[in-house]
């Protein structure tokens, strides 16, 4: 039997789009969806995985193929044929990447956009005091007034928390400015808009939820943001993703994401715990203490028992 070229070729080129379509949704490279815009950057990334498998079976089919078919033939030692280049080949070949990248460009700034990246409240100008200040004490700006605008983060004005992070080596510190409650881990009620306003207290840090697929640098000196509504509730690690020193390996804690009634119990149990240990060191700074009596403040903190504590200083 003998089946004609162009048909097989059209039966590898179905056989190829169906499994690309298949693996761009079947990778299972990513962690849980926790965010509508995780479900976003999904979509781009599973179109991207699509391409890529199908340009991988394109390539590698046609390599096998060819190691195949045009062997060496037993006692042949001639030389194969002088083939210069094939312009039209040429063409085709540029103008496939090409177009590919223009769909992959517009696509991602359209889920960039959607996630927030061009609301107006990140992308605001440099602050000119902070600028003279910094121009004052002989200090380098990495700014461009030719730019205008300089976005980082993303942002968005209609938040219904905001969250303070402030990224030291090596820890992230939550502060939140409604309640004043201070803590080592985030949490954050299930659908609201959640703002971060976000510094660095020494060296560059990055923020990063892979279930949130968020990661923005936080830089000393100058503010970034991230903007989500979390709707998927359960416990997500938040990792630093910037090389920052010795143990940025360590540099991890947990985004709690709560129904409404577990997100205002922390905050009260939290505003409790936060004033009293704000009354606590407002009295260590006011009256003089013995020294028996500031350790045992102290252990109280750091769950060490009275007994414990006498045993060690004794
Ligand atoms: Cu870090």
């Amino acid at each position: 039997m003998n089946i004609p070229g162009n048909i097989i070729t059209l039966i590898a080129g179905i056989l190829l789009t169906l499994i690309s379509l298949w693996y761009g949704q079947n990778h299972g490279l990513m962690p849980v969806e926790a965010s509508e815009g995780a479900a976003q950057v999904d979509g781009l990334f599973n179109l991207m995985m699509t391409i890529a498998t199908g340009l991988f079976l394109i390539v590698e089919g046609v390599l096998v193929y060819c190691l195949i078919k045009f062997r060496r033939k037993k006692g042949d030692k001639t030389d194969g044929p002088g083939i210069e280049g094939n312009v039209p080949l040429e063409i085709v070949w540029t103008a496939i990447p090409t177009v590919i990248v223009f769909i992959l460009a517009l696509y991602s700034f359209e889920v960039y956009n959607n996630l927030g990246g061009l609301d107006p409240e990140t992308s605001r100008d440099f602050p000119q005091e902070e600028m003279q200040m910094a121009e004052n004490q002989g200090k380098m700006v990495a700014y461009n007034p030719h730019q205008g605008h300089l976005s980082l983060g993303i942002g968005n004005s209609k938040a219904d928390l905001e969250v303070e992070v402030n990224g030291i080596q090596y820890a992230w510190i939550f502060t939140y400015p409604d309640s004043g409650v201070i803590s080592g881990e985030l949490h954050v009620p299930v659908n609201k808009q959640v703002k971060l306003t976000m510094k660095a207290g020494d060296v560059i840090h990055a923020f990063w939820v892979p279930q949130l697929r968020l990661k923005q640098d936080v830089l000393p000196g100058r503010d970034s943001a991230l903007a989500f509504s979390a709707n998927r509730i359960g416990d997500y690690p938040i990792v630093c993703a910037e090389l920052c020193g010795a143990y940025h390996g360590g540099m991890k804690t947990t985004l709690h994401v709560e129904s409404e009634e577990d997100y205002q119990k922390w905050i009260q149990e939290n505003t409790f715990a936060s004033a009293e240990e704000k009354a606590d060191t407002m009295a260590m700074m006011t009256q003089p203490m013995s020294e028996e009596k500031r350790l045992e403040m102290h252990s109280h903190h750091l769950g060490v028992t009275p007994e414990t504590l006498a045993q060690l200083h004794n």
